[in-house]
């Protein structure tokens, strides 16, 4: 099965953006997870709109638009997504998250909604008309460099269990913190197709990109160890 890498831009070099994202174009990376924060769903702040519509501007990867912040409905229209794009949101982040949901898929978005680790798989039953992706989190939102939490493999083939049950085999589930070279085998054998890859495994020290990213496909598509 194909799995899609996501790299997650908030770990790159931040101040020669312009060029890992060329890299990452080499490297053949599927989609550019941005992460936007308020301080306020999660104690931080990170990326912007205005930085999320530059990077739109110069690159052709799709966007994968994770949005950690409170009431997201107010601020969808900041962004120039297109039907290409993702754009997710968590379910506690609004009262009404349907309505979210529907908003982002009215402006022709890819819609994905993202579980919290203790937010249970159940809560999507019935919201599946208006998702395209599953986002299960394997750490608390928030910070890079965060440990796997204990469930996150049960959890995602769980999740996977009742999207399959429900009718929804072609909604893919992404996982993002701390996917690892391990973790991603663990995550994918329990069904996960995206993977969002940050300091455990994209950008690291001692390798570059391409390589990085090569080494994470390789096993992971294939399942090796
Ligand atoms: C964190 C955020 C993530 C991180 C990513 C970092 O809340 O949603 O997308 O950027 O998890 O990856 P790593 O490998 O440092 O955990
Ligand atoms: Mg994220």
């Amino acid at each position: 099965m194909k799995k899609y890498l996501s790299a997650s831009l908030m770990c790159a070099d931040l101040m020669n953006l312009r060029s890992s994202i060329s890299e990452l174009e080499k490297a053949g990376i599927d989609y550019l997870h941005l992460d936007i924060m308020d301080g306020s769903f999660v104690p931080n702040i990170t990326l912007g709109f205005d930085l999320v519509n530059a990077i739109k501007e110069v690159t052709d990867i799709p966007l994968d638009v994770h949005m950690m912040v409170n009431k997201p409905s107010q601020f969808i229209d900041r962004m120039k997504l297109d039907s290409n794009d993702i754009l997710c949101v968590h379910y506690e982040s609004d009262i009404h998250i349907h309505r979210t949901l529907e908003q982002i898929k009215n402006k022709g978005i890819k819609a994905g909604l993202a579980l919290n680790p203790q937010t249970p798989p159940e809560s999507l039953q019935y919201l599946t008309d208006y998702i395209d992706m599953v986002l299960v989190m394997t750490v608390s939102p928030g910070f890079a460099g965060q440990k796997l939490f204990a469930a996150a493999e049960r959890k995602t083939a769980e999740t996977r269990r009742l999207l399959n049950e429900w009718g929804c085999k072609n909604v893919p589930i992404e996982v993002d913190g701390n996917i690892s070279v391990e973790n991603g085998i663990k995550l994918s054998k329990s069904g996960a197709e995206i993977f969002v890859l940050g300091t455990s495994s994209l950008f690291l020290k001692d390798k570059s990109i391409s390589l990085a990213a090569d080494d994470f496909r390789k096993v992971v598509e294939t399942d090796v160890f």
